[in-house]
């Protein structure tokens, strides 16, 4: 059975972004009910990606269950997401 995570993971992403699709195509596959937080699609804007990241690029996908914060590489987020949830 596949794991199901205990508290909600969160994604910063704007709609339009592919990367950020692509990790919010792979949480829906996975059934994974998560937060969505909605960026600028202003990259200079982003000031609470940068407080979460250290930087501003999204995707930035954040799995309080297992500390993990991993930003602005979509493939790495669903390698973690299938790995941990798959
Ligand atoms: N290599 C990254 C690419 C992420 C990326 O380029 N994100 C874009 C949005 S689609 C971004 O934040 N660009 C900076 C900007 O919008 O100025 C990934 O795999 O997720």
């Amino acid at each position: 059975m596949p794991k199901k995570p205990e508290k909600m993971l969160e994604l910063y992403q704007y709609e339009e972004c592919p990367y950020c699709k692509a990790v919010r195509t792979k949480l829906t596959d996975l059934g994974i009910t998560y937060i969505i937080h909605n960026t600028p699609r202003e990259r200079e804007e982003r000031d609470e990606v940068q407080k979460v990241s250290g930087q501003k690029f999204v995707p930035v996908l954040v799995d309080p269950n297992t500390d993990t914060m991993i930003a602005d590489d979509d493939e790495k987020a669903n390698e973690y997401l299938e790995k941990q949830y798959g």
